[in-house]
């Protein structure tokens, strides 16, 4: 029997088809409005970027599973969820190694000011100027703040750049030969890259905040490819126009897809569209992960990949 799920943010043409080869009907939430339709619906499905409340969940009552084609669920209301009897499932995992690469090119690129010296030479400036010195990032002094799957990969890369690496988190992990630190102030302090690798969500809104800013002081440079909500966003603008840092490298951002017209404007910083786990490969890891976790629901099998809230013993 066809099970009906319900698209609740845009997927990939790839995603779309192998959902329907698996002969799933697939509701596009932007047009289901019949409530018969929408109580067949029983799972969900959708990227990181998905919202998932007790409006939505009460306007489809026969939903019991959320499926997340992302690592972070911060858009998701687990604890309602939860509730209602609905499993959350993600693909951590299979983008680990994207984001981690793009933390570190990240690193180098507002390290060594990449953006800034291609666009120099672009506007022929090179044959009148000479493009500033940058400082090495090799040797250099890298915090990490969250050291789980992406923040360990991130060490790693790291490490082959022969940086001295230092981290915070909830707690010092046992198996993880770097300093701990177990303040964000304190980390920055000791640090001139300082990279954020924690989840998004209530409990890590704002941690990069003025003081943090302040103690990474103005030759260090924030690194973000975890999610917008973490970062101070105005105390951050106004840290880099007053260079009480040195420059920012961020792929994620408040209220995307829009970015305040004052960071766009500024020089010392470098932006991408968050585009970490953006890569053909993990998008179909993730697709196919996303799919796994559907079947095993459907088959009444145990799900690859639940949340950590919803794992069971
Ligand atoms: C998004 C991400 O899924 O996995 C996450 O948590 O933020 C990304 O991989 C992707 O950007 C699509 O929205």
């Amino acid at each position: 029997m066809a099970q009906e799920i319900m698209q609740i943010t845009p997927l990939p043409p790839f995603m779309m088809n192998a959902l329907q080869q698996a002969d799933f009907i697939v509701h596009d939430h932007t047009h289901i409005k019949d409530p018969g339709a929408l109580s067949k619906v029983t799972a969900l499905v959708g990227t990181a970027s998905a919202k998932v409340d007790k409006k939505l969940l009460t306007m489809v009552p026969n939903v019991k599973l959320v499926a997340i084609c992302g690592v972070g669920y911060d858009g998701v209301d687990v604890a309602i969820a939860k509730e209602k009897g609905v499993v959350v499932t993600h693909t951590p995992g299979v983008l680990t190694d994207d984001v981690a690469d793009l933390a570190l090119g990240l690193l180098l690129s507002i390290g060594r000011r990449i953006p800034q010296a291609d666009k120099f030479v672009r506007n022929g400036d090179w044959v009148s100027d000479t493009f500033a010195m940058t400082h090495k990032v090799t040797g250099a002094r890298i915090g990490i703040v969250g050291m789980g799957r992406i923040g360990r990969a991130i060490a790693k890369r790291a490490a082959a750049f022969d940086m001295r690496i230092a981290y915070t988190g909830r707690e010092a992990k046992a198996d993880v030969p770097y300093t701990f630190f177990s303040t964000v102030p304190a980390l920055a302090a000791e640090v001139d890259y300082l990279v954020v690798a924690v989840p998004g969500g209530d409990g890590t809104k704002n941690l990069i905040g003025p003081s943090v800013l302040q103690a990474l002081g103005s030759k260090g440079y924030l690194i973000n490819i975890a999610r917008g909500t973490v970062v101070d966003q105005p105390a951050l603008v106004q840290a880099l126009k007053d260079k009480q840092i040195a420059g920012a490298a961020l792929d994620v951002f408040w209220d995307e897809p829009l970015v305040d017209p004052e960071l766009r404007r500024l020089h010392n910083v470098v932006l991408t569209p968050h585009i970490a786990s953006g890569t053909e490969e993990t998008r179909r890891d993730m697709a196919a992960l996303t799919l796994e976790n559907l079947l095993a629901f459907y088959q009444k099998r145990p799900l690859p990949t639940p949340v950590p809230e919803c794992q069971t013993a």
